[in-house]
C-alpha cells in the first residue's frame, strides 16, 4: 500500500514537472523565433533601404505592438556595430555620447555596440555600449560567429535587477550567403538584436496559472557546467535527499547551453 501511494506521488510530480517544462520551452521557442524575424526586419528595412525605413520611433511602435509575440521577454533592442574610427562622426550625427553599462563615458575600444533602437519597456538600454557588459559582450561575439540564437548564463539584469538571461541574434548585411564561413559572418555583421528573459518575473507569472502550483517547488538551472549548476529560477534548493525529485530537461535552442527544471513537493506527500 505504501509503495503504491509513493508510485502515484512520483507519477503526479513527473506529470506536473513535464507540463511546466514543455510549456516554458514552448514559450521560449516562439519568443526566440520572433526575435529572429525582427532581426531580418532590421536588416531589410534599415540596411537594404536607403535612406533607412526604420528610426527609433518606428522601432518602438512596431516592437510595442508585437510584444504579445514575445511573452517571456521584457523588451527588445537593436545595438549597432561601430568601429573606433567611426565613433566621433557617429556620436556627432546621433547627438549623444555612448555610455557603458555602469553609466560612465565609454572608454576607447576597437569596436562598440551602442543601442540605437529600443522598445519603450527597455528604454534604459538606449545609448549603452552593450559590449561594455561581460555577459552581453560574450553573447555578441558568439552570436556573430554562429549566426544562431545565443543565451548568456544567468545574471542580474539592468533595470529590474532580476535574475534572467539575455538572448542575442547577430544582424548581417542582407547579401550574406547562407553557407558563409565564420570570417565572412563576422565581416558581414552590422549589429545585434536581442533582449532579456526576465525569468524571475515572467516564469513566476506562467507557473502561477497552472493547477497544482501550490503543491510543488520549481527550480530552473543552467547546467552547462555539470559540476556547478546555476540557479535561474526558484528558491535556493534545500538538497533534502528525503523528498521526491523530478528533473525535466529544457531545450532553449542554444546548443552551447544546457538547462533543466527540477521539481519537488512543497511538503512530503
Ligand atoms: N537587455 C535587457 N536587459 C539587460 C541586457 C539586455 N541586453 N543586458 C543586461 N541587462 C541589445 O545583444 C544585443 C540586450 C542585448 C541586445
Amino acid at each position: 500500500l505504501r509503495r503504491e501511494s509513493l508510485d502515484r506521488a512520483e507519477e503526479r510530480l513527473e506529470s506536473m514537472c513535464e507540463e511546466r517544462a514543455r510549456m516554458l520551452q514552448e514559450q521560449f521557442g516562439v519568443t526566440v523565433n520572433h526575435v529572429h524575424a525582427l532581426g531580418v526586419l532590421v536588416s531589410t528595412f534599415h540596411y537594404e533601404k536607403l535612406p533607412s525605413a526604420i528610426d527609433q520611433d518606428t522601432f518602438a511602435k512596431y516592437t510595442g505592438r508585437t510584444a504579445f509575440e514575445r511573452p517571456l521577454l521584457n523588451g527588445v533592442a537593436y545595438a549597432h556595430r561601430l568601429f573606433h574610427h567611426e565613433r566621433e562622426l557617429f556620436e556627432r550625427q546621433q547627438g549623444w555620447n555612448m555610455n557603458t553599462m555602469k553609466r560612465e563615458v565609454a572608454p576607447p575600444q576597437d569596436e562598440y555596440a551602442p543601442v540605437i533602437f529600443s522598445q519603450d519597456t527597455v528604454s534604459y538600454l538606449a545609448r549603452i555600449d552593450m559590449m561594455s557588459g561581460e555577459e552581453d559582450r560574450e553573447n555578441i561575439l558568439r552570436a556573430r560567429t554562429t549566426g544562431k540564437a545565443v543565451l548568456t548564463n544567468p545574471f542580474r539584469l539592468l533595470g529590474s535587477n532580476h535574475l534572467g538571461v539575455v538572448l542575442t541574434f547577430a544582424v548581417y548585411r542582407p547579401d550574406l550567403p547562407a553557407d558563409a564561413s565564420v570570417d565572412e559572418r563576422v565581416e558581414a555583421t552590422i549589429g545585434y538584436l536581442g533582449g532579456a528573459f526576465d525569468v524571475e518575473t515572467l516564469v513566476e507569472n506562467l507557473l502561477s496559472k497552472l493547477a497544482g502550483n501550490q503543491d510543488i517547488v520549481v527550480n530552473v538551472y543552467d547546467v552547462t557546467n555539470a559540476s556547478e549548476a546555476m540557479v535561474l529560477y526558484g528558491p535556493p534548493s534545500s538538497d533534502d535527499k528525503m523528498t521526491l525529485l523530478h528533473v525535466s530537461t529544457l531545450d532553449f535552442g542554444d546548443p552551447f547551453r544546457k538547462h533543466e527544471m527540477r521539481c519537488r513537493y512543497r511538503q512530503k506527500p
